[in-house]
This record gives structure tokens, sequence and C-alpha cells, in this order.
């Protein structure tokens, strides 16, 4: 099944589920929302700051929108978790306080235990690998638990980057036991706390806003994100290493509340969709371009980076993974699915 037509049908499902078949029919008239005279509102969330491409592509979508349906979406764009914070975004969607994010595999996990496979370092091994993971059968059964488990629907996959240890203080570090006692700053869940935990530093819970003032007066050791964001948050200028583990090539999902993807016409349905996708692939294209620019760009601010011995990485990250909790629910077989995809 393609992500178009499993889109429709998890449509189908939800107006079903929402509406009563006879009520779904009554709401399109002639192919046209029976309130297509008031916009619809889409409001966006996230703690992207503006200069970060997963911020600037919901101008892409918002302007694709536009476009392909003139008047007919309100599309309002909140930045650095301005309405919602960091975390609470599916929540909020799920009881119709929110349309659009971009949710992360660990907030999914918390609701969706099998999704936590790709809260794990080291599995995913590339951005392209990243798509055709997503965009073709494991993504369809993966978002369907989402969907029915969540009341939100992905729309399209975005390459949040690869992430890498970015430290306050230069520090030899070679294998893990080199981050003991380092207090690596982490988002607040126990998906992401336990992603330190394995990397062998002392994870401390703190909100991506935080993160700038927590590098600066030092409550925190360091950080992990992908390299776009350590340039667009500005950590460069209060960090002096980046340490290219490359732990995690990291995923955000464009996804919209069920609810208001029922409401939609058919049309419209396919027109948020496209938009979003258009969105996702501004996103990735620029990410993965910048991405390989950026060490000449730090290392021009000053800042050291170095490589670790990334085996020793590999080995201990994923033996954590391995032996813990996460792995006992991950669907039996995905794993080998998962690095079957080239
Ligand atoms: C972060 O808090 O480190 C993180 O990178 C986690 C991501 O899942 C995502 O929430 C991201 O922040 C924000 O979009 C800010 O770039």
């Amino acid at each position: 099944m393609k992500h178009s037509e499993f889109v429709s049908a998890s449509i189908r499902l939800n107006r079903r589920k929402l509406l009563g078949a006879t009520a779904a029919a009554a709401l399109t008239v002639g192919g046209l929302p029976a309130l297509a005279q008031s916009k619809i509102v889409l409001r966006v969330s996230t703690p992207a700051v503006p200069d970060d491409w997963h911020a600037r592509m919901w101008t892409v979508f918002k302007d694709t929108l536009e476009k392909s349906a003139p008047g007919e979406f309100d599309v309002q764009i909140n930045l650095n978790a301005s309405l919602f914070k960091q975390g609470a975004e599916p929540t909020a969607m799920a009881r119709g306080n929110l349309e659009l994010t971009t949710v992360s595999a660990q907030d999914i996990a918390k609701q969706v235990p099998e999704f936590s496979i790709f809260t794990a370092g080291y599995i995913v091994r590339d951005p392209a690998q990243q798509q055709k993971i997503f965009n073709g059968p494991i993504g369809t059964e993966m978002f369907k638990l989402v969907h029915d488990k969540m009341d939100i629907t992905p729309l399209a996959t975005c390459y949040y980057g690869t992430r890498q240890v970015n430290l306050r203080d230069v520090r030899n570090v070679k294998v893990p036991a080199d981050l003991k006692g380092v207090k690596l700053r982490m988002p607040g869940s126990k998906e992401w706390l336990f992603l330190g935990e394995a990397l062998g530093a002392t994870p401390t819970p703190l909100a991506f806003g935080e993160v700038y003032l927590g590098l600066k007066s030092g409550t925190i050791d360091g950080q992990d994100n992908p390299l776009p964001t350590v340039r667009a948050a500005k950590f460069y200028e209060v960090t002096k290493q980046i340490v290219l583990t490359s732990h995690l090539v990291d995923g955000l999902f464009i996804a919209i509340a069920s609810k208001t993807l029922a409401a939609l016409s058919p049309a419209q349905r396919q027109k948020v969709l496209a938009a979003a996708q258009a969105a996702s692939s501004y996103n990735n294209e620029n990410r993965v371009k910048e991405e390989a620019e950026l060490v000449a760009f730090f290392k021009k601010e000053g800042l050291q980076v170095s490589t670790p011995d990334l085996d020793a990485f590999h080995k201990t990250v994923q033996a954590a993974y391995q032996n813990s909790d996460y792995a006992k629910v991950w669907p039996k077989g995905l794993l080998d699915r998962i690095n079957a995809t080239k």
C-alpha cells in the first residue's frame, strides 16, 4: 500500500468512527466541505527555532497549500514551542487543540512502544535508508499503529539529521566510557534519557528551549543534536567541541490530527498530503546539503571536531538496547527487515 493510500484508508476509517457513515456522506456536498466559506484553520506547533530547516519547511507547507487550494486554509505557524511545550503536541492534537506538528519517534514510542526501535542508536544507517524504510511497507505498518493508538496521522518523514555529541569543554572522547560523568542534556523523556545513558554519559533532562542557557551557564556539560540544529540554535557559540558519534539518524514525522484530516474533502486531503511532502522534501534536501558543509563551519568558529572509535560506540549502544525492555516489544523480524532495507 502506498503512503497516500494509507492516508486515504485511515481517513475512511476515521470518518466512520467519528461521524457514522451517513453523517460523513452529508459533510461533503458536491466534493466541497459544507463550511467551505470559512477558512479551515491549521495550527502548527513546534519547538524548532526559526532558522532551522524543519521550521522553515512550514512556510513551504503553507505556500504550497495556498497555491493548490487558494483561500481554503489558514495555516498558523507557531515556532519556539510558543503554543505547546515540546512533547505535548500529540496530546494536544488528540484533544482537538492543535492540528499539525512534527512528532518524534521518542514521543510516538510513549504511546506505541513498538516504535521505540527508531529511538535506538545505530539502527537506521543514513537519510536515504530512512526514507526507504518509512515510505515502504515498514512505514505503512508502523504508521497504522500510530494512527490507531494516537489519533494522529503521519503524512511525511523528515530527516532531522544525524545526532552528534556537542560539549562545553574539550574532552578526549574515544569510547563511551570517556563520557562517564558528563552531564549530557537530553529531551525530557525516558526514551531519550536511555539513549544518553547508552552513550556512557549522565543524561540530564531539559527542554530544547533551555539548552543554550544551560550550556552557557554550565548547568549541563553538553547536548546532542544534529549539526544543522547546532548551527541554527547557536549552540556552537557556547560549546567548544563536537564529537562525531553519529549515534542516531533522527527522523521527525509531519503529522495531522486524524479528526482534522477526516473532516476534509478528498481533494483537500490530497492537497494537504502533497503540501506535507513538499515541506519534507525541502527540509530533507537542505538538511543533507548543509550537514555536509558544517564541520568546516564549526572548525572556522573555533570548535574542535573529533571522531571517536565508532565501532566501540556501535557495540556498546546496541548492546544496551538489545538487553533492555525496549527490544522486547520490537515487532518480530523488524530489525532484520530494517537492516535489509537498502
Ligand atoms: C531536542 O530537544 O534535542 C530535539 O532535537 C528533539 C527532537 O525530537 C525535536 O523535538 C527537536 O528538538 C526540536 O524540533 C527542536 O529542533
